[in-house]
């Protein structure tokens, strides 16, 4: 199926939604918000997700919360992984589901159950979410973008079903600073990026934003090594004896996605303004 077949077929099945929760990445919630999900949501009742919270510095997620509810936006942290704020989720769905049935009550017509839908890019942690309010695994998850290869309606109980939908990630992005922060968050592909490179931006950042991020959770001997004194403190050698700089990215990178780096956020609002 082609790319606006698929968008197509989306926004068809759209129609019939009656909410849509954005799941965006709380390392970065402005980046991670895809310009073709707000495209197909922009008449739709939403609610915004911080996902990955756990991963993310409280502090300016939570002065991100503060930032969209200045532009009249509801945002919820949640932690997928351990169900934290999904209470929040539930709550709304329920309001939703009674304001629905209000709403229908009121036009003489039958009870139907509330549609929900999770939209956004790729690998934010939608499936996750779904999973953890159905108390199983119904939609697949994994941590490479693309799991989730169509939409699939999933029943939470009899009154609210939910829409996995796939992550989507607008074509032919351009800006390099985006796709730095969505190759790290697995958003785009991180083969298809020079590991390399990606790493050393990342330890860049972090020596602008984070200096102690690798001194206190790696126990690096330097607050700012290269990576090439990652490799060494590691001991990564090649098959020639000299230091294996892929492996030292690979390692930073993998770290940083599982958080054993800290909490780190890779954008502000104040970057923003
Ligand atoms: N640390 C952390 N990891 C999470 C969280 N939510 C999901 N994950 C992990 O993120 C990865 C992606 O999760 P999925 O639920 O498959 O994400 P998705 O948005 O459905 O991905 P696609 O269907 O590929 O677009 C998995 O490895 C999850 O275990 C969270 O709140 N915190
Ligand atoms: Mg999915």
């Amino acid at each position: 199926m082609s790319e606006a077949d698929r968008l197509a077929r989306l926004s068809k099945l759209l129609k019939v939604v009656d909410i849509v929760f954005e799941v965006a990445d709380a390392r970065c919630p402005f980046t991670s918000r895809g310009s073709q999900v707000k495209k197909l949501i922009a008449n739709k009742r939403a609610l915004l997700i911080l996902n990955k919270a756990d991963l993310a510095d409280p502090e300016t997620t939570e002065n991100w919360v503060k930032f969209f509810a200045c532009q009249g936006e509801n945002a919820l942290p949640v932690d997928a992984l351990r169900g934290k704020g999904l209470d929040a989720v539930r709550e709304s769905l329920e309001r939703e589901g009674r304001a629905l049935a209000g709403l229908l009550k009121g036009k003489g017509r039958r009870r139907r159950p509330l549609r929900a839908a999770v939209m956004g890019i790729p690998n934010t942690g939608k499936s996750s979410i779904l999973n953890r309010l159905l108390g199983k695994c119904a939609a697949a998850r994994g941590n490479r973008p693309g799991i989730t290869r169509g939409p699939q309606w999933v029943h939470l109980h009899g009154a609210i079903s939910v829409l996995d939908t796939p992550g989507l990630l607008q074509p032919h992005l351009k800006e390099d600073d985006a796709l730095f922060k969505l190759a790290l968050i697995r958003a785009a592909d991180p083969e298809s990026y020079d590991q390399i490179d990606l790493s050393e931006r990342l330890l860049s950042y972090l020596s602008v934003n984070y200096p102690q991020a690798l001194l206190k959770h790696l126990r690096m001997a330097e607050a700012v090594p290269a990576l090439e004194s990652v490799a060494r403190e590691k001991n990564f050698l090649s098959a020639n004896g000299e230091y294996d700089l892929q492996r030292a990215a690979v390692f930073i990178l993998s770290s940083y996605g599982k958080g054993k780096l800290g909490r780190i956020s890779l954008e502000a609002p104040a970057d923003f303004i």
